[in-house]
């Protein structure tokens, strides 16, 4: 009984604590194909592969597979890729109808590496490639891939792939077209045949024309405990087991009120997932846009009783694993390893599959005033004078839908922005920027320019009959891009030209909202699957987690296209994909004001950082509710260390613009924003190596510290490239925060307390404290000049900050270019190198194939755990020659780090140098 009045009682929080109405999304239970991959039965697989049929070509291996209980033949192909990446294909043999191969995400991954097929017999064969190799096992069907000796995962270990053949109704309409004659094979004897030709949810009647049409199997990551990303999620950053709860679900959606930890759906999906343990890192990407479910279960698992020994399964011997399972409504299996074996190397193996973020213009890493809405041009004028008046950083002012003419996107409400051209010059004269909102879903009223030139060139998304789809949204009736059609992104893109889009100018830019896309009154708040886009002639099942990516990357190539290629586009995107880096920034939707989710934040964004989306934020205040003035200052501070910086704020909350807080709260965000300012040449510097590398910015302590055990399900914590470490303080009413250190010196960098890792300590973290630390070992330039904008920061001079490690040593990067074109891929940059060992700081021109005029110099040198005051100080260069420097030092003592300031070196960053400290 106590137990039932607990349950119930539980039952009841869970009511009054949740915003989100479950009902409108589907659990894996109501997803029929969801529901018949996890009945699959492991250790049964039916597939085997056909040894006769192998055939090996320059690129890869190929053969048939047979599914031994329905006969249908499927075809595996092996490419083994450059850079320790395998990709794996299975396709149907002769499908009565081709199957769907997702061609957006993908930007390389064709370059072949050099293999042999070894070891070949009835039992299987082994692909050797680069120093990894795959052992291929025929009956049943199983791959495992090594790097070096060491296994690192297991595709259908547990005989859970399942490929679901079109085939035509057994009964009535429509018969096979005549020769197939895998058409009308059997379906899989025990079958839940519930859903298989249509599926009703909430009143919405998925026709499915095609039938069943899932793949689904299981990837075993050996020897792991720990697997990441596959955001958007909105928990823990080391991904849950789901063996008693819903599957993590992949399908883009508008969902109102999100809940925190937990594994529902939001608004983007990449079906990449990355594990890690101390001796190496891999990842897998599903290449696969449809809906998708992803089950995680640890291995072995010791409260299940074994079938075959009675007893409990899994010894202590046995290897954990991390064993996932995968399924998909529909499209073929293309699975890319990524076989590391370092944090690092997966996010380049990633990035070479997929592309890195582009370089920002700086401007985007600058703070970002939002809020649903700015009234009017008045409201704009005021809140820009408010930012100089208060002494507040701004970079970016944005203006949300109700800019527009009643939801006409391209548009404007003449009477409240009669004239933005003048709106906008009053921000860029202070050098500030302008973000409209420009969404996928176009009024259908013929008098819109751009709903009649889409209408009359049959560019919008058919229903299954063919015409064109109406669905409810902001404005109403609306119409949906084709964005399968390249006709259509391309007028879409086109529309961005200056006299097209009137009252933009170049410093217009773009925030493309509810992409997912969001149909009010369609299923699940989105758009039916058996809709058609008649540019590649397929359902929208087929594209609908990559239908958000074609929207933001045709606004990209529109940003392109006005400055014809010259100006860096900037782009924030709800919805996202496998390869929306390549061309949008990121947040994560419609947050609320609560400190549940100010602390998902940080796990969020690291899930996206490790999946290659790395240009990410979350609105700052959060976008419901009214944050009190302790929730705001908090959540200033964890996003002034995060990528994508901009606070945001539903139409029906409070004005929250920081000078209408006290005092107190109002210097608060003033320091924090300083802070994010100064730190802004680290970030763009980081920015750059992530497009060279593919290096997120924003990393999870693992990635730093590989081995560290302790690190490997740190959520909130995260460190800034490998220099900082930022311990946001999300829990209510805490003055303190408990820090963990990894390995090492860290330094604070107001106070400069030593810290030595591993170990975890509670902090001091007053109101105006954010805990962050520099790591010793590591050089970090800033700029401390902080203005109203960072353009106007751009030729300011720079302070290196050197903080010493135990062996006296320090090391860093410094990136510099005209910040907003495209000329530093024309050479035009600075990459210098800078490192501190001996007493002496070297910087030197790691790139030499760039040259940039820039008038910074270097105005301080702070050396950060020197313990002991130096004799002399002298600066060496070409052009000046030696010269003795002006320095100061403060003592050290047993908990304070020394720390010694030389002034004014003086020298152009541009050259190369060395200060001796003798
Ligand atoms: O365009 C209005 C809002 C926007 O402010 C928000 O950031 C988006 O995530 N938009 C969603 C639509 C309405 C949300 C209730």
């Amino acid at each position: 009984m106590a137990r039932l009045q607990r349950l119930l009682l539980s039952a009841a929080l869970v009511v009054l604590v949740c915003a989100v109405d479950r009902n409108n999304f589907k659990t894996c239970d109501q997803s029929s194909f969801c529901r018949r991959h996890r009945a699959v039965r492991p250790g049964e697989s039916p597939y085997v592969v056909l040894g006769s049929t192998l055939s090996i070509t320059d690129e890869g291996v190929f053969g048939d597979l047979l599914n031994e209980k329905t006969r249908v033949f499927f075809t595996l192909e092996l490419y083994p890729l450059k850079d320790a990446t395998l990709r794996i294909k299975i396709n149907e043999k002769n499908p009565i109808k081709q199957r769907f191969e997702e061609p957006y995400a993908l930007v390389g991954g064709s370059q072949t590496e050099q293999f042999e097929v070894v070891d070949r017999s009835e039992e299987g064969f082994t692909l050797k490639f680069g120093s990894s190799h795959a052992v291929v096992k025929a009956k049943p069907l199983k791959i495992d891939v090594y790097s070096g000796d060491t296994l690192v995962v297991s595709a259908n270990a547990r005989g859970l792939l399942k490929f679901e053949h079109y085939r035509n109704k057994l009964e009535g309409e429509p018969q096979a077209p005549e020769g197939e004659e895998e058409a009308n094979a059997v379906l899989e004897d025990e079958e839940d045949t519930n859903g298989l030709w249509e599926e009703t949810f909430k009143g919405h009647t998925d026709s499915k024309p095609h039938g069943p049409a899932s793949v689904g199997m299981d990837i075993s990551f050996v020897n792991s405990k720990h697997v990441y990303g596959i955001p958007e999620h909105a928990d823990s950053l080391s991904l849950k087991e789901t063996t008693s709860t819903e599957p993590y679900r992949l399908y883009n959606l508008d969902v109102f009120e999100y809940e925190v930890d937990n594994p529902m759906a939001l608004y983007g999906s990449v079906p990449v997932m990355v594990s890690h343990t101390p001796k190496h890192t891999s990842a897998i990407f599903w290449h696969n846009a449809a809906e998708t479910w992803v089950d995680i279960k640890k291995l072995p698992d010791r409260n299940v009783v074994s079938s075959i020994t009675g007893f409990f399964s899994g010894g202590d011997s046995d290897p954990p694993q991390m064993s996932t399972h995968w399924s998909s409504e529909s499209g073929i299996i293309d699975l890319f390893v990524m076989l590391g074996p370092r944090p690092l190397d997966v996010f380049r193996q990633y990035g070479l599959l997929t592309g890195n973020t582009n370089l920002p213009p700086l401007f985007s890493l600058g703070y970002h005033q939002c809020r649903w809405n700015y009234n009017d041009e008045e409201d704009v004028r005021q809140v820009n004078e408010n930012f100089d008046q208060h002494d507040l950083p701004m970079d970016v002012l944005w203006l949300d839908i109700e800019h527009t003419d009643g939801k006409r996107y391209f548009t404007w409400d003449t009477h409240k922005f009669s004239n933005p051209l003048e709106m906008t010059a009053n921000l860029t004269a202070r050098g500030r920027k302008l973000v409209t909102i420009i969404d996928p879903h176009i009024k259908r009223d013929s008098n819109y320019f751009f709903y009649k030139e889409n209408h009359d060139r049959d560019l919008f998304v058919h229903t299954k009959d063919g015409s064109e789809f109406d669905g409810w949204c902001w404005p109403g009736s609306s119409s949906y891009l084709d964005l399968t059609n390249p006709e259509a992104r391309n007028h879409y893109s086109d529309t961005y030209m200056l006299d097209r889009y009137k009252g933009s100018t170049l410093d217009t830019f773009t925030w493309n909202d509810m992409n997912e896309p969001s149909v009010f009154n369609g299923p699940e708040i989105t758009m039916q699957k058996d809709n058609v886009h008649p540019g590649l002639g397929v359902e929208h099942r087929e594209i609908h987690n990559v239908y958000g990516m074609l929207f933001h990357q045709s606004t990209y190539e529109g940003q392109l296209r006005r400055s014809e290629g010259r100006l860096r586009p900037f782009i924030l995107t709800r919805a996202f994909y496998a390869g929306s880096q390549r061309s949008a920034a990121v947040w994560t939707g419609d947050n609320t004001a609560d400190w549940n989710h100010l602390r998902i934040s940080e796990p969020m964004l690291l899930a996206h950082s490790v999946t290659g989306i790395t240009h990410i934020g979350a609105d700052v205040g959060g976008f419901f509710g009214n944050p009190d003035a302790y929730l705001l200052t908090r959540w200033y501070q964890a996003a002034a260390f995060q990528p994508f910086m901009r606070a945001h704020a539903h139409l029906d909350t409070k004005r929250r613009e920081p000078w209408l807080f006290d005092a107190e709260t109002l210097s608060i965000i003033r320091n924090t924003l300083r802070h994010r300012y100064q730190y802004l040449p680290l970030w763009y510097t980081l920015f750059y190596e992530n497009e060279l590398t593919g290096a997120p910015p924003m990393r999870p302590l693992w990635v730093e510290f590989p081995e560290d055990e302790t690190s490997f399900d740190v959520d909130y914590e995260h460190l800034v490239g490998s220099a900082l470490l930022v311990r946001p303080v999300v829990t209510e009413g805490s003055n303190t925060a408990s820090v963990y250190f990894p390995p090492g010196v860290w330094y604070d960098v107001i106070d400069l307390t030593k810290y030595t890792g591993p170990s975890s300590t509670t902090v001091s973290a007053p109101r105006d404290k954010i805990p962050v630390y520099q790591r010793g070992g590591s050089i970090i330039p800033r700029k401390d000049r902080v203005r109203r904008a960072s353009s106007l920061m751009r030729e300011d001079p720079y302070t290196l900050v050197v903080a010493l490690d135990a062996q006296d040593k320090a090391q860093g990067t410094l990136y510099i270019d005209d910040e907003h074109t495209f000329d530093y891929r024309q050479g035009k940059f600075l990459y210098m190198g800078l490192s501190y060992e001996k007493g002496v700081l070297t910087s030197h021109r790691l790139d030499p194939s760039g040259i940039y005029e820039t008038g910074s110099w270097l105005e301080r040198v702070i050396i950060i755990g020197l313990d002991k005051r130096p004799a002399k100080v002298t600066l060496n260069s070409a052009s000046q020659g030696t010269q003795v420097l002006e320095s100061s030092y403060e003592n050290g003592s047993s908990v304070h780090a020394g720390r010694l300031t030389i002034r004014k070196p003086g020298i152009s960053i541009k050259e190369d140098f060395t200060i001796t400290i003798q």
